[in-house]
Order: C-alpha cells, then structure tokens, then sequence
C-alpha cells in the first residue's frame, strides 16, 4: 500500500488525483504544518526541502510530483502511455515541458523572493507569467492541432491532472493579482479541463480536501 503525505491543494493533489483515477489503493497521511512537520528529521528524509508531496512506496519513499506521476505510470495500466508505444516520446516530452515551462515558472510566480531579491519581485513574477502564457499557449495549440490521446478528459493520464492542478491555482487567484492566468484565454485546454473537473476523481478529490466546484476552471483556492 502507498502512502500519499499530502496538504490539502498542494502539488500533492495531483498525484492523488492520479491515484483516485486508476483506483490505485493508497493511505492519505495529513502533514500538520502547524507543528513545522515538514521540517521533522522524519519527513526531511522523505523529501529532502520539505516540499510536499512525499509518497512512500514498498521500493522506497519518493518526493518531487513529476517523479511520482512518472513512477505510478510505470506500474499502473493508463496512467501513461506504456514505453513500448508511439505515444511514449510524445507524452514524455509534453509531460517534462509541463514540469520545466509551467510548473517551475509558477514556483518563482509565486514566490518570487526565492529567486530574486525584494526590490525585483515584481518584475520576476512579470517575467515568470510571461513565460508560462507562453508555455499555455504553445500547448494550447498542440491540443487544438493535434488532439493527442493522452490528453483527453474522456480517457485521462497523470499529464492531464498534473496540469489541471496548474491551472486551478492560477484561475484561483483574483484577475487583478499578478498570479492569476485564466484558462479561458486557452480555450482547447480550458475545455479540457471543464470535463476533467466533471470526471468521479475529481469529485472525490473535491470532497476530501474540501476543494468546492469546477475545481479546475473556476476554483476557490483552499
Ligand atoms: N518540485 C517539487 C515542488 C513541490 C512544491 O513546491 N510543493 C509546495 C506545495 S505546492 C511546497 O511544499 N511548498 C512548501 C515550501 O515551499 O516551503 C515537486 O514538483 O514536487
């Protein structure tokens, strides 16, 4: 059995959506921030910065989201194409620039204080957001032009959660907040998403970490 220590809305959400989707068993282990338990030796061991998720498996406990997405997908029937299919290059190559184009970009979006000093914040979340409607834009048309079978709400891999949760924190924010991006300006994907937030995982999902409605498209950040 695994274990998925999440927060409720973190980067631990995609993964549980992956599990939720595949009906792949798992245990939900709550982090109490209010005891700093992401700074315990025991949880340090697990992710080594703290960061959250952390997912023990019986090969070992594994942190960062991509791995593990990229890890179920390796044991699970659908989470990704198979290595042996055409799909394969593809799903790989769209799932790393999602990671390094999007979700790293969102890092210094939202915490621009990490990568630059107080005085540039501003300017470095201008320039993260700029990349990542970039990065929105060019998968937006790849979705439009090419309609790829791992990105369909009808027949979900980890991809599709992992960027949904993307997106629902960027919708969530007000639209005069420099964070927020909507999905609407990306009508392929924000149609996408539409159905993905009607599928069963992401209502459960929804109930267990009290996420509320249209958790992807039009979210109340928890
Ligand atoms: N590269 C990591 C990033 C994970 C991450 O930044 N998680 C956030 C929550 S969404 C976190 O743990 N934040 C706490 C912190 O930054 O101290 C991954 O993909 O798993």
């Amino acid at each position: 059995m695994y274990t998925l220590h999440y927060v409720p809305d973190w980067a631990s959400l995609a993964v549980r959506l992956t599990l939720e989707e595949f009906d792949i068993p798992y245990k939900a282990a709550l982090i109490d921030n209010d005891s700093n338990e992401r700074d315990s030796a025991a949880f340090r061991k697990m992710s080594p910065l703290g960061l959250v998720p952390a997912f023990s498996t019986p090969d070992g406990d594994m942190c960062e989201t991509l791995a593990i997405l990229l890890w179920l997908g390796d044991r699970h029937e659908g989470v990704s194409p198979v290595p042996s299919s055409q799909e394969r290059a593809a799903y790989l190559k769209w799932l790393l620039f999602i990671n390094n184009s999007i979700h790293n970009n969102i890092l210094s979006l939202f915490h621009p204080e990490r990568v630059s000093s107080a005085s540039c914040a501003n300017e470095t979340m201008q320039n993260a957001r700029a990349q990542i409607q970039v990065a929105l834009g060019i998968v937006d048309s790849m979705l439009m032009n090419s309609e790829p079978s791992w990105m369909n709400a009808e027949k979900p891999t980890a991809l599709n959660y992992y960027l949904g949760l993307l997106m629902r924190w960027m919708n969530g924010f007000e639209a005069t907040h420099p964070a927020h991006i909507s999905s609407r300006d990306y009508p392929s994907l924000h149609t996408l998403l539409q159905k993905l937030e009607k599928r069963p995982a992401a209502c459960k999902c929804a109930e267990l970490e009290g996420l509320g409605e249209t958790i992807f498209t039009n979210p109340t950040l928890v």
